[in-house]
């Protein structure tokens, strides 16, 4: 109860922020797109992790607000990095299901965001869980904005029961392997083969494969090897704020 009453309190004195996360080309390492993850620091509790607030927000009718603030903060900030001359650049948003109810306009608030900032539709993706692909709902709402060029990806893939279906049957651009598979990569070789399969399948379906997580030289150089298309992960670089990310841009030109 008191963390919400302290993520209201966020909310209202605009505490919470946005930080990046680069998504590389596997092959360049050039930086292709961000990740926008909300960092939320209060002067009692120290950075609260979203693992903890976000669900809070669930349930106390807050996700909404969270949800509206980390996407006109990522829309403003992606126009910095194209005014700065990264136009080929995007940044990916996190969604919970809870933010597809019919009552909030998903379709109108993103698209409001997106043209508010003069971005191209395609220079947003939105992710969402492999949990959520079932829910009728929320896949109608993403067919629409995925009409006007917004891009989905497909998150924590490869966690609990996934199914291949849930990539053939929902357009989708990207999928993206949990971290917790990437861990056991190295040491598992069933695990390779099944990477190895994904990213081929993917490939033939047009859908890129992003790899979460990637924290050693060995995890990348399987997954280069297996035709992985984009890495995320420490061993580039965790989450940073806006400034630093333009200062990465420049760096990796
Ligand atoms: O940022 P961190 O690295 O701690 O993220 C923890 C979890 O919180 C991730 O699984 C991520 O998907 C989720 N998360 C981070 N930012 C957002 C957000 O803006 N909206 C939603 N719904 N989830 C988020
Ligand atoms: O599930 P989702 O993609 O939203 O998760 C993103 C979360 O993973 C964030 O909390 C982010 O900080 C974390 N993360 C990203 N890369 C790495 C990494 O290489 N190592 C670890 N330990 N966490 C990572
Ligand atoms: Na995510």
């Amino acid at each position: 109860i008191k963390l919400r009453d302290k993520l209201k309190e966020a909310l209202k004195e605009k505490l919470l922020d946005v930080h990046y996360q680069p998504i590389v080309d596997a092959k360049t390492g050039r930086i292709r797109k961000f990740e926008a993850l909300i960092r939320w620091f209060d002067e009692e509790y120290g950075m609260v992790s979203p693992g903890n607030f976000i669900p809070i927000a669930e349930e106390f009718g807050l996700i909404h607000y969270v949800g509206q603030f980390v996407l006109e903060k990522s829309c403003d900030d992606l126009s910095k990095i194209h005014q700065a001359g990264f136009t080929d650049v995007s940044i990916s948003i996190n969604r919970s299901v809870n933010e597809f109810k019919s009552t909030n306009n998903q379709i109108e608030l993103i698209s409001e965001a997106i043209e508010k900032a003069n971005l191209p539709y395609n220079a947003i993706t939105i992710e969402v869980t492999e949990s959520m692909a079932t829910n009728k709902y929320t896949w109608h709402v993403l067919s629409i904005l995925r009409s006007k060029g917004v891009k989905i990806a497909l998150d924590d893939f490869c966690t609990g029961y996934s199914s291949l279906s849930n990539l053939i049957d929902n357009q989708v651009d990207y999928v993206k392997i949990d971290k917790s598979f990437v861990d056991s990569l190295v040491a598992d070789k069933s695990k390779q083969a099944m990477i190895k399969c994904l990213v081929d399948l993917s490939t033939q379906l047009n859908i890129r494969v992003i790899a979460e997580g990637v924290e050693q030289s060995v995890q990348l150089k399987m997954l280069q090897q297996y035709g992985c298309h984009n890495i995320q992960g420490y061993y580039y670089s965790p989450a940073k704020p806006i400034k630093e990310c333009l200062n990465m841009l420049h760096g990796s030109k």
